[in-house]
């Protein structure tokens, strides 16, 4: 065993893999290997167990019956919200569930971006953003007149927040937006000191946490931005539930983003009224039982605790960062250190295209994606069409990270290199 497996074990690692039927299965005799979880986690029983408990034995629609079953439809509901809200930090009132983060991102960039942003302001990101927190802003931005305007990268995948002050010294900055963790380049952003930069500069803030909610301790209040969105299907929750967390003062002057059902307090034939927050921005049914399911999962997640968790993966990264850089003909983008970047690492192969690496770790039973991660911007700033990427979970292991190296190494060979 190399040594750093036995330093990875001997540190505690997690052993919460059983608790994951998914990676129970088989894929031609061998054992599912997922390294994907930057694109969406596995999710533990107690998850799929909370959603299909809810279906078989609480399902009703929600804010509308008086009979019992509706009532234990709300508390579900509304209980999940409470504890979604709180594993970030953020108050209940304050906490909307939207489809995933990019629906809340989008929501920002309408109902706040709309009555905010005048002609010749500016929105303000980052290289490494994925689209997510760059189209919206595009589009909002050709609406109203406004340019956006973005932090660059360095040679080590970092922002510069020397370039941030004099983007703020401008003048014309209204809203900055940025990645707490880069799906691409790893790289763990220092947001609670970007946003407090910018909001000395009188600007609004939103944090974009899909990368760094189920990863590591987050506790958006203390990090002091206005919005702070992130998503359930990495947090081991289901897909179709994402978070908005926002603060009141803001939300409250917004308009809604979507209309209809549910979001509105009274309507007349020619004009109606808003509901109070949260609901103000819940149009029409909302994700109930995938909202429950992300309870459960942010419940799993606080009873192994965010430290642990972080320290799991920032072992795991490591281990995965000195074992890749084994393999001959191989680069990694982003920080060199395991402990600036969250628990991934994208990588050219010399030789090799991105897509052909990740079929040739299938081959070897292990799961990793290749493409431009919905970063085409960041991918033209470094320069290649795309990358490989293995991110990990709470979930994986060592002998995991030994795979994906002996399934590279038996690629080269496959290639001749
Ligand atoms: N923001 C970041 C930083 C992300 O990594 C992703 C998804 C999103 C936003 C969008 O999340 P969604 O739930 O709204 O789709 N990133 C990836 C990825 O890296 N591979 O697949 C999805």
């Amino acid at each position: 065993m190399p040594q750093a497996v036995s330093a990875a074990r001997a540190a505690g690692a997690l052993a919460v893999r059983d608790d994951f039927p998914i990676l129970s299965r088989r894929f031609d005799g061998r054992a599912l290997i997922y390294l994907d979880s930057a694109a969406t986690s596995q999710k533990p029983a107690v998850v799929i167990e909370a959603v299909a408990e809810h279906l078989r034995s609480h399902n009703a629609n929600v804010h509308r019956g008086v009979y019992a079953l509706a009532q234990e439809a709300d508390a579900a509901y509304e209980g999940a919200r409470a504890k979604i809200a709180a594993f970030a930090g953020w108050d209940a009132q304050g906490t909307i569930l939207t489809k995933n983060v990019t629906e809340a991102i989008n929501l920002v960039a309408h109902a706040w971006g709309r009555a905010h942003l005048g002609e010749g302001e500016a929105v303000l990101i980052t290289e490494m953003e994925h689209h997510a927190n760059i189209v919206p802003w595009q589009v909002l931005c050709r609406e109203r007149g406004a340019r956006l305007r973005y932090l660059a990268i360095d040679e080590r995948g970092e922002l510069s927040l020397g370039q941030l002050d004099s983007e703020l010294a401008r003048g014309d900055v209204r809203m900055v937006a940025v990645a707490h963790v880069s799906n691409v380049l790893g790289t763990i952003n220092p947001v609670a000191e970007i946003v407090a930069r910018a909001r000395a500069a009188g600007a609004v803030t939103l944090v974009d946490g899909a990368q760094a909610v189920p990863h590591m301790p987050v506790d958006a209040h203390a990090l002091g931005a206005d919005f702070y969105a992130w998503t359930g299907h990495k947090a081991l929750g289901p897909t179709g539930v994402g978070v908005l967390h926002g603060r009141h003062e803001l939300l409250e002057r917004m308009e809604p983003f979507l209309t209809g059902g549910d979001m509105i307090a009274s309507v007349d034939f020619q004009r109606a009224t808003w509901n109070e927050l949260p609901f103000k921005f819940e149009a029409g049914t909302p994700p109930v039982a995938e909202a429950v399911g992300l309870g459960a999962a942010v419940d799993y997640l606080a009873a192994l605790g965010m430290e642990r968790v972080r320290a799991h993966e920032l072992e795991l990264t490591g281990y995965m960062l000195e074992r890749l850089r084994e393999v001959e003909g191989l680069s990694i983008v982003g920080p060199p250190e395991a402990s600036a970047r969250g628990g991934l690492a994208s990588f050219s192969l010399d030789g090799i295209h991105a897509h052909d690496v990740a079929e040739l770790a299938d081959r070897g039973g292990v799961c990793i994606r290749a493409g431009h991660h919905c970063a085409q911007p960041l991918m033209r700033r470094l320069g290649v069409p795309a990358t490989a990427r293995a991110s990990v979970g709470v979930y994986n292991e060592p002998h995991e990270i030994d795979a994906l190296v002996e399934a590279l190494r038996a690629g080269r060979e496959l290639f001749g290199l």
